[in-house]
């Protein structure tokens, strides 16, 4: 007689596979950011989802931010972080810094794909112009080298995905005279996943997910659908870092990518637990 435990673990794998065979060769962006970058274990259970996804079929492509991490090293440096609107105020050495953290948090996530069997390949928007910037000001106010993405240019990315390497982008882009700029990392996964026409795109956050009553943890939404997210901003239900965020996922919807879904990067396993369940564990947007 089998052990109930093993058939249990049979059961687990099977009810993947509708989602396995929906989602075979689809393109899934996730942003990785928040304290799902900044703890070790919770940085492992990320990576091992994402290169479980690769091997049972997806196309995952990691954009990761590290905003925690370029403060920290600023502050060693003796250059305090400013912050308008959640954006960082970035004047020379400002990114000079970022792009060096950014790079090294972006190899260090490469070691650790690869470290599970996965070939991974690190750029920044600056490689292949994957990323064209314009100088993003906020309410008319000079915030120095903060980009806006004006243009992708994906080919990179799809040869990186024809052969079989998981990409993973770092937020740094290049306006039309080659310098740097600092790119939100939401906004970039954002550009990336329209156009390289991605099924899904996940952002692994430092809240649950969405919520009808901010006060009220049960009011959680599990799928929330695109047209209604204009209300739940003008009721102020939500606010702070939330509303750039959804209107991020109400552009993804909006040029085609299926669904979107704002994830708590704190729970471990918060992928595989979203994308192959029925319910899911955060907040789903959809068209
Ligand atoms: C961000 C880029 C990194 C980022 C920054 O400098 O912090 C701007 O604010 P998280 O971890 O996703 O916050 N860029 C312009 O977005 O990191």
């Amino acid at each position: 007689m089998v052990n109930q435990k093993y058939l249990d673990k049979a059961e687990v794998l099977i009810e993947a596979l509708p989602y396995i065979q929906r989602f075979n060769r689809k393109i899934i962006v996730v942003k990785y950011g928040g304290s799902a970058m900044t703890d070790e274990k919770l940085t492992r259970s990320v990576i091992q989802d994402v290169v479980l996804l690769k091997l049972v079929g997806f196309k995952p492509i990691i954009v990761h931010g590290g905003g925690k991490e370029i403060s920290r090293w600023s502050e060693k440096l003796g250059i305090k972080p400013q912050f308008i609107d959640g954006i960082r105020v970035t004047d020379e050495s400002t990114m000079e810094v970022a792009e060096m953290i950014l790079n090294k948090v972006n190899k260090k996530l490469v070691a650790q794909i690869e470290s599970l069997g996965v070939k991974a390949v690190g750029i920044s928007g600056k490689d292949g112009q994957l990323l064209k910037t314009q100088r993003k000001y906020s309410n008319g106010k000079d915030i120095g080298y903060v980009g806006e993405v004006k243009s992708v240019c994906p080919k990179i990315l799809q040869n990186l995905l024809e052969d079989d390497f998981l990409p993973v982008v770092c937020p740094i882009g290049m306006d039309d005279e080659y310098h740097s700029y600092n790119v939100n990392a939401d906004d970039a996964a954002c550009a990336l996943a329209k156009a390289m026409s991605a099924e899904k795109l996940a952002f692994l956050t430092d809240m649950e997910g969405v919520y009808k009553d901010p006060k009220n943890p049960k009011s959680l939404i599990s799928e929330l659908h695109v047209r209604e997210i204009d209300n739940l901003i003008s009721n102020g239900n939500v606010g702070g870092g939330m509303i750039p965020k959804l209107l991020d996922c109400q552009d993804a919807i909006r040029h085609h990518v299926s669904r979107v879904h704002i994830l708590d990067g704190r729970i471990p396993h918060c992928l595989l637990l979203e994308i192959f369940t029925n319910k899911g564990i955060g907040t789903a947007i959809l068209g």
